[in-house]
């Protein structure tokens, strides 16, 4: 039926990702990225990049620290079976970034896209839309929450995000987020708890077919803990940093610099 994948081997899929999933696989894959959870950072899991003035700030604060004390073993969200994927999927905001660049890529049916993976990685370096197809293939049905009032469940395809980094030499100590950019002029920045999540992929595939152009084409971000705004479509390069200024207005996302949370976690 699917391009992608059949019901049977998703279950596979999804017993494979449960067995990695214990803490000290987190750790010592973590580790192999550079250290991130060994080198005393622990506590920047439980804050924002910038916390916001006032009440605002605190409750921000406290949200994110209750839910990352309440997940630090990396919990898995909730996997749907194949009858229950939305028909129509919305197509919410962008549908068709207008850049150039982005277009003449779209004729060429994103043969010429490459990912660039560059920042604080051992080995800075692009990726064509094949060479992500190569890594070990992910998929995962999930229930996708927009802040702004809906939601609907989808398969989603791709390659771990942390399988990425690591073909990219892993990452160095002082590596505190992920910044990735997309065509049409959004941006957003995730920390190392997210990053590292087996069920963060950049995905390529949905519902068992090439990524549709309105849903982010040729690749977008599933970061299944988070709310809407944080699936990053239309994705263009990948940067890892030490701190998120002179990143726009500094907040560490597109979505936070307009007033949003930093952390949808949902
Ligand atoms: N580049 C980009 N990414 C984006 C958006 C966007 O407009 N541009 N919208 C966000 C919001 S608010 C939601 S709810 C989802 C919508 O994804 P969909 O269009 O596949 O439904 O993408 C998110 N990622
Ligand atoms: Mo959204």
């Amino acid at each position: 039926m699917s391009k992608y994948t059949e019901n049977e081997e998703n279950k596979e899929n999804r017993k494979n990702k449960e067995k990695t999933l214990t803490r000290r696989k987190l750790i010592t894959r973590a580790g192999a990225l550079g250290g991130i959870l060994l080198t005393g950072c622990d506590t920047d899991f439980y804050v924002p990049p910038k916390v916001r003035p006032g009440l605002m700030g605190i409750a921000d604060t406290l949200t994110m620290a209750s839910q990352r004390l309440l997940l630090s073993g990396q919990q898995l969200v909730q996997e749907h079976d194949i009858s229950e994927i939305t028909k129509n999927f919305p197509v919410w905001n962008q549908s068709n970034p207008e850049d150039e660049e982005y277009q003449r890529l779209r004729r060429g049916n994103y043969v010429d896209w490459q990912l660039p993976v560059t920042g604080l990685v051992n080995q800075p370096r692009s990726f064509s839309l094949e060479e992500l197809k190569r890594f070990p293939q992910q998929t995962q049905i999930t229930s996708h929450i927009c802040e702004q009032g809906w939601s609907a469940i989808a398969q989603w395809i791709g390659a771990q995000l942390l399988h990425v980094l690591e073909a990219a030499g892993g990452v160095k100590p002082e590596a505190r987020y992920v910044m990735i950019d997309a065509y049409g002029g959004w941006y957003e920045g995730y920390d190392f708890f997210d990053v590292v999540h087996p069920q963060t992929i950049l995905a390529y595939g949905m519902n068992g077919k090439d990524l549709p152009l309105g849903n982010g084409a040729p690749v977008r971000l599933r970061v299944e803990r988070h709310c809407g705004y944080k699936q990053l479509k239309f994705i263009k390069s990948i940067q890892v940093v030490s701190s998120v200024e002179g990143f726009g207005r500094g907040t560490g996302g597109l979505n936070s610099d307009f007033g949003f949370h930093w952390y949808a976690g949902a």
